[in-house]
C-alpha cells in the first residue's frame, strides 16, 4: 500500500473545538458511508478570502451525500471550522491534490492561498450550524457564514 506523505497536504488538521479527541462515530455514520452512493453526491463550493465565505451560507441535505469543495482565493492562509457541524457529518475523507486523510471527525481544515481542498461527507443531521475561521481577527473582520442541513 502506497502511504501518503502527510506533510505534503495543503492544509493541517489540528485539535481545536466541537468533538471530543477520543469521540467515536456513532454506528450509523459508518453504515451511511458504507451505503452511499457518490454518484449521486451534491457538490458544494465556498470560496475562502479575506475576509469572508462566498457563498456566506452553505447548503446540504440530510442523509445526502456531498463533496464540499473549499477554495482559497485570498493571499491569506483561512480556516473552515464549524465544531457543531464536524460533529454531524459522517466523513469518507479530505483530499487535495498532493493525497488524503480519512478520520472519523475533523476540528479544522487550513486551506493555503491558492489551494483547494475536498471534503467528501454525508451530513447526519438537520440544523444550523455557524462557521468561522479562526486565524486571529478573521472572524471579527467578517470571515463568518452558515451552514444549513436541510
Ligand atoms: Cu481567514
Amino acid at each position: 500500500m502506497r502511504s501518503i506523505p502527510v506533510a505534503a497536504l495543503a492544509f493541517l488538521v489540528m485539535a481545536a473545538t466541537g468533538v471530543p479527541a477520543d469521540a467515536e462515530p456513532p454506528q450509523e455514520y459508518g453504515k451511511a458511508l458504507a451505503a452511499a452512493d457518490w454518484s449521486k453526491m451534491e457538490t458544494v463550493i465556498v470560496t475562502l478570502s479575506e475576509y469572508a465565505f462566498t457563498p456566506s451560507t452553505l447548503a446540504f441535505k440530510e442523509g445526502v451525500p456531498a463533496k464540499l469543495v473549499i477554495r482559497n482565493a485570498g493571499k491569506a492562509n483561512h480556516y473552515f471550522v464549524s465544531g457543531q457541524f464536524f460533529g454531524a457529518i459522517a466523513t469518507r475523507k479530505v483530499q487535495s491534490s498532493d493525497g488524503e486523510i480519512k478520520a472519523p471527525f475533523f476540528d479544522a481544515v487550513e486551506v493555503y492561498p491558492g489551494k483547494t481542498v475536498e471534503w467528501f461527507l454525508i451530513p447526519m443531521k438537520k440544523g444550523t450550524f455557524g462557521l468561522l475561521c479562526t486565524v486571529q481577527g478573521h472572524a471579527e473582520h467578517g470571515m463568518k457564514g452558515t451552514i444549513e442541513v436541510r
